[in-house]
């Protein structure tokens, strides 16, 4: 199975285009083929290829060389194998991804986690009644934004409040994002998520357990893709129906990638995505009188006096700390990686003393 140039309809209805094939061309060797990650469970990646749909693994020279990050995610284009020995399809490697969106992972462990590679538009749903709170919105836009994603707040079940709109242009002008009421329910308001559906284009919905996700993507798909189950409100918290990322496609030829609701959601590596999120006070910062300024009790604290001003939100600044302090506790993305290597090199090194071993005394 080996992709040329000329045939890849079936690779295009998953995004495949002009810029894919340059990455290919400079990682490519003769047998291998290419697919896009569609889900993953555990050890196993299932892949959309030319041929079809396959299950596969890894080759062993990958799993032996990859860093944590550098695994396969759903979403990510890989070159693939077949194997020698029972045919089945083994990734090689991993295509430089366009946007990568994390997490700080779930734990004590200071690890990032792949929630979904290669997303063009995040739509970050969170349900209007009860769901909504803007510390947790800001929080996931700038993660969107550091991803190299476009973020869009999708407010959801719009059914069941009196006014669906009237946070809309507050949460617009603060985030500075698209902002779309609706209802997966009635059908309210989802012809105005249609504008982001372009052929080829990946779309990844995230957001709380209980929001709507899978619910919104079935009414789009107009089929079932994905289970949904009843909550009771009270009980929204703890339940999490949907338990894998996946992929889909949809009729409009957007590809739509379904992922189970977060519970915690760290930020990782986000700086860049937080100032913008934040660009109103980032802007004030600069304004204060004293470089290292908390922005609390300070003599000429500009964005103490906005807040005093009424100019800005005090909710706002509050969040702007925690995110930024969350931040300044990490360890420098070179430090990790730098500790990562070694540790990798320790555990290869380990392993290669023992297969010396044991073939000195075999
Ligand atoms: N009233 C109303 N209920 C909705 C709407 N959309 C979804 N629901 C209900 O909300 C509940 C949860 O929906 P799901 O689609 O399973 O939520 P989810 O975000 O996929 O949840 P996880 O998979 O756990 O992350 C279900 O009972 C849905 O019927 C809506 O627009 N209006
Ligand atoms: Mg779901
Ligand atoms: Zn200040």
């Amino acid at each position: 199975m080996i992709v040329t140039n000329g045939s890849v309809g079936a690779l295009q209805a998953w995004g495949w285009d002009s810029a894919w094939a340059t990455a290919l061309a400079g990682i490519s060797a003769e047998d291998r083929f290419v697919a896009r990650v569609i889900a993953q469970h555990r050890g196993l990646w299932l892949v959309a290829a030319e041929s079809g749909e396959t299950s596969a693994t890894l080759t062993g020279r990958f799993r032996h060389e990859a860093l944590d990050g550098d695994l396969p995610a759903v979403g990510d284009w890989v070159a693939c194998v077949n194997s020698p020995h029972d045919g089945a399809a083994r990734i090689d490697a991993v295509l430089p991804r366009r946007s990568v969106f994390r997490r700080r992972a779930a734990g004590p462990r200071v690890a990032a986690q792949i929630v979904a590679a290669n997303v063009d538009t995040l739509f970050v749903a969170t349900s209007l009644n009860g769901d909504l709170n803007p510390r947790r919105l800001e929080r996931y836009v700038a993660m969107g934004r550091e991803s190299g994603a476009e973020p869009v707040v999708l407010l959801t079940k719009a059914d069941l409040v009196d006014d669906p709109d009237a946070p809309v242009e507050r949460l617009e002008s603060e985030l500075r994002v698209p902002v779309v009421a609706l209802s997966s329910r009635t059908g309210a308001g989802v012809e105005a998520v249609a504008r982001w559906f372009e052929p080829g284009r990946t779309i990844a919905l995230v957001g709380s357990s209980g929001v709507g996700k899978s619910t919104l993507l079935n009414r789009l798909a107009g089929e079932e893709l994905m289970v949904t189950r009843e909550i009771r409100e009270d009980d929204a918290r703890g339940r999490h129906t949907t338990t894998h990322r996946e992929l889909f496609r949809l009729a409009s030829g957007a590809l739509m990638l379904d992922t189970p609701g977060m519970r915690e959601f760290g930020l990782w590596d986000a700086n860049e995505g937080v100032d913008e999120t934040f660009a109103e006070i980032v802007e004030l910062v600069s304004r204060c009188r004293f470089a290292d300024c908390s922005h609390r009790l300070e003599p000429g604290c500009a964005v103490q006096a906005a807040v005093t001003a009424g100019r800005l939100d005090a909710g706002r600044v509050k969040s702007y700390r925690r995110l930024a302090h969350e931040l300044a506790e990490q360890p420098s993305p070179a430090d990790r990686r730098e500790k990562e290597r070694r540790f990798h090199k320790a555990v290869r090194n380990a392993s290669a003393d023992s297969m010396a071993r044991k073939s000195y005394r075999g």
